[in-house]
């Protein structure tokens, strides 16, 4: 079947090496981070996915996936590797550009050559096209070109890895075919052939159109209470429609793909994105206005303490890339709140390893994750921990309806009037 090389061994490229390691491929998985491979060779896997440390070591034991901090010789190269925004928010394509270099002295004819990092349209066409021809090979006559962009949940990675259908885009109908044979050997989803740019805008699409309905209930939520209404029964009405499905208001919009790849669409075409760049203003907006909100709830104690629950992105993950938690301690404690952070997943400098201390004395707890745990909390319990029994949940996810006079004040985005 070939041997594979996989370049870059993060959140995408370390499950596919482990799965197509486990489907019939020799794998090289190639990362120039020392440490990450250290840890990885000794079976444990520096993202925490569930079943992904299980698989890794399969893989290891069973000696179809070889761990290496260069690119190697292979039929086949996965390209992996994060894009982030530059500071103007347009796509830094420099890890690309180093990982395609790092391949270019291993080519030879009948290779085929896989981009799975979210790039920006028509970057297959424009720059790794004529990168990769700088050896004198022709895409489409002597070496195979795709885009074949990732679409996995964070936290479900493993499952979704083989259960997600697949947009596979080609530079011709052979790179397109020659690709989703790879994929086909662990995809249980439906596999759709098409051409490179079409790929990317799909791809990007996909997280631009969640941004954007975010950003709608956001909006729905300052409008809401500056009229006195609660958003979120509104949003619960609106959703019994069967063609209406608002996704939920937050503290605002984080992780390393709805917060980043909308910018990717906004640099190729500024005059003609203006929904999607106004949805990642409002995105952008919500963590100022929970910092509006807590200086509201607070104001009149003195010397509030602020016990902060949740620093991850998102519930049930560790990840605090772009996290919109991060901003509001940042602004808080410009503000002179005192602060203790409690997180069961997430690891950040000077939080509290227990919750009860995080919430012992608090004038308020805010609930910024909506970590399972979260949301059986007994915070009736943790009300009697506190100085203030004061509760604000951005994220919607205690019951609202409970009877809590006497225990605690609930507040949520659909109780912060204006
Ligand atoms: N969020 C809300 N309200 C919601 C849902 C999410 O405020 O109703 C927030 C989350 O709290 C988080 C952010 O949005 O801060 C993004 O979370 P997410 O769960 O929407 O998505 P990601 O970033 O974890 O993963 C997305 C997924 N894309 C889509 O569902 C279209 C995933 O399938 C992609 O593979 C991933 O981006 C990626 O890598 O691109």
């Amino acid at each position: 079947m070939g041997t594979i090389c996989v370049i870059g061994l993060g959140y995408i490229g370390l499950p596919t090496a482990v799965v197509l390691s486990l489907h019939g491929y020799k794998v090289i998985g190639a990362d120039s981070n020392e440490q990450v491979l250290n840890e990885l060779s000794r079976g444990y896997t520096h993202i925490k996915e569930p079943s992904l440390n299980g698989a890794l070591k399969k893989a290891l034991t069973g000696g179809s996936l070889l761990l290496s901090a260069t690119t190697k010789p292979a039929d086949i190269f996965i390209i992996a590797v994060p894009t982030p925004n530059k500071s103007d928010k347009s796509c830094d394509l420099s890890f690309v550009l180093q990982a395609i270099n790092g391949l270019l002295p291993h080519l030879s004819g009948g290779n085929l050559i896989i981009i799975e990092s979210t790039i920006p349209p028509l970057t297959c066409e424009e720059t790794v096209k004529p990168l990769i021809e700088t050896t004198g090979l022709k895409v489409g006559k002597d070496l195979f070109l795709a885009h074949c962009p990732e679409r996995v949940m964070p936290g479900m990675i493993m499952q979704e890895i083989t259960e997600n259908d697949r947009v596979i885009g080609g530079y011709s109908e052979e790179c397109a075919k020659r690709a989703a044979a790879v994929y086909s050997s662990f995809i249980k989803g439906q596999i759709i052939l098409t051409d490179l740019r079409s790929a990317e805008m799909t791809k990007l699409m996909e997280n631009t159109f969640r941004d954007v309905n975010i950003a709608l209930a956001n909006e729905l939520a300052k409008i809401c209470n500056h009229l006195g209404i609660n958003v979120l029964k509104v949003i619960d009405m609106a959703n019994k429609h069967p063609r209406v499905d608002f996704l939920k208001p937050g503290p605002g919009v984080g992780g390393h793909c709805l917060a980043v790849d909308p910018y990717f669409i906004v640099e190729k075409a500024p005059d003609l994105a203006e929904l999607i760049s106004q949805a990642r203003k409002i995105n952008c907006s919500m963590p100022e206005y929970i910092v509006k909100k807590v200086r509201g709830l607070l104001c009149g104690t003195k010397s509030p303490r602020i016990a902060v629950l949740g620093v991850s992105y998102k519930g049930d993950v560790e990840d605090t890339r772009e996290s919109p938690a991060l901003d509001i301690i940042e602004m808080l404690k410009a503000e002179g709140f005192q602060l203790r952070i409690y997180d069961p997943y997430a690891v950040i400098d000077g939080q509290e390893r227990k919750l009860e201390q995080a919430v012992k004395g608090a004038d308020m707890l805010l609930l910024l994750a909506d970590h399972s745990e979260f949301k059986t909390l007994d915070y009736a319990r943790l009300a009697k921990e506190m100085r203030t029994p004061v509760v604000f949940d951005t994220r919607g996810i205690i019951n609202s309806e409970k009877d809590w006079s006497g225990l605690l004040k609930l507040y949520n985005l659909g109780s912060v009037f204006d």
